[in-house]
């Protein structure tokens, strides 16, 4: 990797947890390939063999994708453990900030972020990723928030933790498969530029921590918000009902609400993360002017 060179850090947690095979090695190569022809440089994180990697071969993304579950989902608390077994790891947003600050990588594009669940006033089920953003100086680029978390909860974690939420050309916080949440960002932005400008200046004063960029799903692709908020209550209530919980909790909703909706809410996932890759090229070019 060249110096200077606008570079896009990717997750793995995505591949191994998040899609199913051979969906997700084919997205995870195809968003590489939407980054390179933005402009930008591909790097998909991941633990391998208990080494921390920025940048993938196509043989362990294949092994990511066809090992699925069989690889250990590695957040912030996962990692002594994994690197000192050599083991491999799934790294999610929490740990793919974690790893593309050690490189020198300033901005993440990924589909989601984990957040506050519903219910959490009793699980106390909040996800690390929110720990990050408040710790790591990352621009993470996602398309909201899914409503399996708590939303509302969700931003009011984010503003005690000083994590700006910026809206991308949008007001209202968009929700994954859809555009709308009835909730607003703290700030629209609407250019590249002006989410450099934003990052340089909060690293400038020493602020650290983290910047979440919301990008809402292409309208194309987008669901209808109440037919899917009724899948992803189902969703909700049979992880309940089958006691899910800890680090399942995610990739079990993902997985129910792709099999409740016969793979039309993964077609979405899939073309909300290719523009997120596209704005993440665009945003690392735009921090290298
Ligand atoms: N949300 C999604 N897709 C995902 C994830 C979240 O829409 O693949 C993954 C990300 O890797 C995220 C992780 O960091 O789940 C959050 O898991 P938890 O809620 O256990 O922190
Ligand atoms: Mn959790």
């Amino acid at each position: 990797m060249m110096a200077g060179q606008p570079v896009v850090a990717l997750e793995s947690t995505i591949i191994s947890h998040g899609m199913p095979y051979p969906q997700n090695v084919e997205t995870a190569l195809r968003v590489e390939e939407t980054v390179r022809q933005a402009g930008a440089v591909p790097a998909t994180i991941a633990v391998i063999g208990g080494r921390l990697k920025a940048g993938l071969s196509a043989d362990e993304i294949d092994m990511l994708g066809k090992k699925g579950k069989d690889v250990p989902k590695a957040s912030r608390r996962d990692l002594p453990v994994l690197v000192a077994r050599g083991s491999d790891g799934a790294t999610t947003v929490a740990t793919t900030m974690i790893i593309a600050h050690l490189a020198g990588i300033q901005v993440f594009a990924t589909g989601g972020i984990g957040g506050v669940h519903r219910g959490a006033e009793k699980t106390m089920d909040i996800s690390a990723d929110l720990e990050e953003l408040a710790r790591t100086p990352v621009m993470v680029i996602c398309a909201g928030a899914k409503a399996i978390l708590d939303l509302g909860l969700t931003l009011e974690y984010l503003e005690t933790k000083g994590v700006p939420v910026i809206g991308y050309g949008t007001e209202e916080l968009p929700a994954f498969y859809s555009r709308q949440s009835g909730f607003k960002v703290d700030y629209r932005l609407d250019t590249p530029e002006e989410l450099a400008a934003a990052f340089r200046a909060q690293q400038e004063m020493g602020l650290g921590g983290g910047m979440l960029v919301t990008n809402p799903i292409p309208t194309e692709f987008a669901m209808d918000p109440v037919q899917i908020g009724a899948v992803i209550d189902q969703a909700v209530a049979d992880a309940c009902q089958l006691g899910i919980h800890g680090k399942e909790v995610t990739p079990y909703l993902l997985a129910r609400v792709a099999e409740i909706t016969s793979g039309d809410s993964l077609a979405a996932n899939i073309q909300l993360v290719l523009n997120n890759a596209r704005l993440g090229a665009l945003a690392a070019k735009a921090l290298t002017r």
